[in-house]
């Protein structure tokens, strides 16, 4: 780790300075406005955050430090004869803020898989809870259990210098990393594979390894799972799971509470959870009209028919963005290089033409175009893994790299309690009609 922390406390220090230097000079200067419809809708569009790994651009897409996914699928190293980048060179790039080399990304490799040992009490806790409980919940309860592990909180009993708080952070943020593939795999075959488990192998980069504990041996899948972990990293900093995890880490929280309340935002429908959900929704479609590739006009009288129930369509839409998701894009070439003739990508190519016209005729949606989780299920079903509610887990290891690095320069950059102001309607009223002031202090 002596190299990582080196890079990253001279980063850090550089951007604390610059920081510093930037509020000395603008810090009274007006981002934007805030109106009263923003703050009963969710502050879509306040800008209120600072987020260094990546930001969101409704028209290009996300950038980590700077790189589109089509840059980083061409300057990321990748696995030995691989296609596709090693999810370990996106977080280099959003921890340390520069493209890492190979030997970098095998550096990083070779920490991992020195800090991958999960204690027993973890799988003992997993054990305890029943069969059918959704792996998210079975996820979460297992990093819960880990906490036991933290760095950090044991430097807080004792006592460290907030100017320090950074460094056990980042050792916890590496220790989770490594060891969430082994937490995911046993889970799912616990639950879907007898729980016959694979134990890990030491020659396998992070996601390659993932791939193989679960039982995925096929190149084609460890390729998948390197694309997969890279591109759902990160997605600046307002998404609900970035949001929760840094918000529960502002109260000092260690970064196992912290990124178990972001994953318990990743759980829901709305968010991480729509992975399952788009799979779950074609698959009944599919039972419905009885065939394996519903036809366009199919396709368009089903999703009519979804919406009709007062019902979303799941993998369409977005808060921010506002063309196709770029990882969708990614995502779909992946297909067409690997599974061209696969009825079920072929299914999902198909929606993508018909969804977007019915949802704009809708006149309300401010995106109609598809989301990350509109294309993943179905390449997973692809290489065998079609039990679905085990999605979002492979969603919730990627975003670790996101959000954990994240927490690492929450501290390194000294970022304080979040607590914004809030108003009742009451308020509202009074305010509107003179009697009282809303404003935070
Ligand atoms: N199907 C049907 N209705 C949709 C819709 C969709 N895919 N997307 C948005 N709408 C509706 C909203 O529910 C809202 O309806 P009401 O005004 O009746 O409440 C209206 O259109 C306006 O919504 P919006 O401003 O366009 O979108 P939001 O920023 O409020 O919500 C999101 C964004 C993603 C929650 C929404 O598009 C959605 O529910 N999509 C389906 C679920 C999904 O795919 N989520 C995954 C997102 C990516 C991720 O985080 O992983």
């Amino acid at each position: 780790m002596g190299i990582l922390k080196e890079r990253f406390k001279a980063k850090a220090d550089a951007d604390n300075a610059t920081i510093k230097e930037l509020l000395k000079n603008h810090g009274t200067k007006k981002i934007g406005e805030v109106t009263l419809s923003q703050i009963y809708q969710g502050m879509r569009g306040i800008t209120g955050l600072v987020s260094e790994t990546s930001l969101l651009d409704a028209q290009d897409g996300i950038r980590f430090r700077g790189y589109s996914i089509p840059e980083l699928q061409a300057k990321l190293p990748k696995a030995p004869n691989g296609t596709e980048p090693l999810p370990e060179g996106i977080f280099y790039l959003m921890l340390v803020g520069e493209l890492p080399t190979e030997e970098d990304v095998q550096y990083i490799t070779s920490v991992l898989q020195r800090r991958s040992h999960v204690p027993n009490h973890v799988f003992s806790v997993i054990d305890a809870l029943p069969l059918s409980t959704h792996p998210m919940t079975m996820f979460v309860t297992g990093v819960m259990a880990l906490q036991t592990e933290s760095n950090f909180a044991k430097a807080y009993a004792k006592g460290i210098s907030k100017k320090d708080y950074w460094e056990p952070i980042m050792d916890d943020a590496m220790d989770l990393i490594a060891r969430l593939p082994r937490i995911a795999a046993y889970i799912y075959r616990r639950k879907y594979k007898n729980n016959e488990h694979i134990e890990p192998n030491g020659l396998l980069d992070w996601a390659g390894n993932l791939a193989y504990m679960m039982g995925y041996e096929q190149p084609g899948f460890m390729a998948l799972m390197r694309l997969y972990m890279t591109i759902h990293a990160d997605h600046e900093g307002g998404n609900v799971s970035a949001h929760a995890t840094h918000l529960v880490g502002s109260a000092l929280s260690d970064p196992y509470l912290s990124y178990a309340a972001g994953m318990n935002g990743l759980a829901g429908p709305l968010h991480g959870l729509a992975n399952q959900e788009v799979i779950k929704w074609i698959f009944e479609m599919r039972k419905e009209l009885g065939t394996d590739l519903p036809t366009k006009e199919q396709i368009g009288e089903y999703v009519k028919k979804t919406l009709s129930e007062g019902k979303v369509v799941p993998g369409y839409g977005h808060a921010v963005l506002r063309r196709t998701d770029p990882r969708f894009e990614a995502q779909m070439e992946f297909g067409k290089k690997h599974m061209p003739d696969d009825p079920l990508v072929q299914t999902v190519w198909n929606i993508y033409e018909v969804v977007p016209p019915i949802l704009k005729s809708l006149g309300k949606i401010k995106n109609p175009w598809p989301n990350v989780d509109a294309h993943s299920g179905a390449l997973l079903v692809h290489y065998g893994l079609v039990e679905y509610e085990f999605y979002t887990v492979l969603f919730a290891v990627s975003r670790a790299l996101g959000v954990l690095a994240n927490l690492c320069w929450d501290r390194a950059l000294g970022f304080p309690l979040e607590r914004p102001k809030s108003v009742t309607t009451r308020a509202v009223k009074l305010w509107l009609e003179g009697k009282e002031e809303i404003w935070g202090d």
